[in-house]
């Protein structure tokens, strides 16, 4: 079943891990993909022929989304190529490991810019040009378990994670006239680049591992049915909502 025929899907930070899944698995549920990227070229590139050899149209665009500019030529740039925007997912992070007390502050302020201002400058981009269309639309962020608990070496970034999850909270209200729902994913741990190196360490990984119900950690391809359907329109009536996708690793207390 095609969850996304004729709607067009934009992804930020789809070089690579759970963007890329999201980008490719949109296209797989009949959608056109635009997606951004930081600076990986030939990740970008690789992303939109797996989309076009899906049979559907996909861009790149390169930017950084700390920067409020990205987001406004990002959607300029779709609009160009494929008319409208019906699907933003704001996917685009990043987790510099780093111990609390010695913090360098360019790692917390990027960090913070990079998760924090550039999610909120790619969904207000997003649903200006939703509201001008007229006929509603479907923003995803990409917060993380990480909103709801911590991690010694993520204090920069858990706070990032709840502050996306808490922004779509706040747009589902100030959009729902409009119909332009407002959801977050809140992956576990899934492999990707960003925690490649923290898992490197084998007793770390068997920890995480460990904590999952299901019994194994998650993969970027997990993300795509849960996105796909917020993005949907199986989800009509489903706004503000935060949906975990991670094996059960929240619940697993004892
Ligand atoms: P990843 O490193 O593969 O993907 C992050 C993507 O964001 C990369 O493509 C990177 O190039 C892009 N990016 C980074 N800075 C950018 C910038 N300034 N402008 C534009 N793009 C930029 O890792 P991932 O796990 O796929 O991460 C994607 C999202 O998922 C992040 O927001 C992360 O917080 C979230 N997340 C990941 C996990 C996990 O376990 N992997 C869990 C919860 C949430
Ligand atoms: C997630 C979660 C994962 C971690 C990534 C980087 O939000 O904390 O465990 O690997 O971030």
């Amino acid at each position: 079943m095609k969850l996304l025929e004729g709607k067009t899907v934009l992804v930020t930070g789809a070089s690579t891990g759970i963007g890329r899944a999201a980008a490719i698995g949109a296209a797989q549920h009949g959608a056109d993909v635009a997606i951004n990227f930081h600076r990986d070229d030939a990740g970008a590139a690789s992303c939109v022929a797996e989309i076009e050899k899906l049979g559907r149209r996909g861009l790149a665009v390169k930017g950084d989304v700390a920067a409020p500019e990205t987001a406004s030529d990002f959607i300029a740039r779709a609009v160009d190529a494929f008319g409208k925007v019906d699907v933003m997912v704001s996917n685009a992070g990043i987790c510099p490991f780093h111990a609390f007390l010695d913090m360098p502050v360019e790692t917390f302020e990027r960090t913070m810019r990079v998760n924090m201002h550039g999610a909120y400058f790619m969904v207000q981009a997003a649903a200006k040009q939703m509201v001008a269309q007229g006929h509603g639309g479907s923003i995803v962020a990409v917060s993380s378990i990480s909103a709801l608990v911590g991690g010694a070496y993520q204090t920069h970034y858990t706070p990032t994670k709840a502050g996306v999850h808490s922004l779509m909270q706040s747009t589902a209200i100030a959009l729902g006239k409009h119909g332009i729902r407002c959801n977050s994913v809140l992956p576990g741990t899934i492999l990707t680049e960003i925690n490649k190196d923290d898992l490197a360490d084998s007793e770390k990984r068997r920890y995480m591992e460990g904590r999952v119900p299901l019994g194994r950690l998650g993969q970027p391809e997990d993300m795509i049915g849960p996105i796909a359907f917020l993005a949907s329109d199986l989800a009509a009536y489903v706004t503000g909502a935060a949906l975990l996708v991670d094996g059960g690793m929240f619940v697993n207390l004892q």
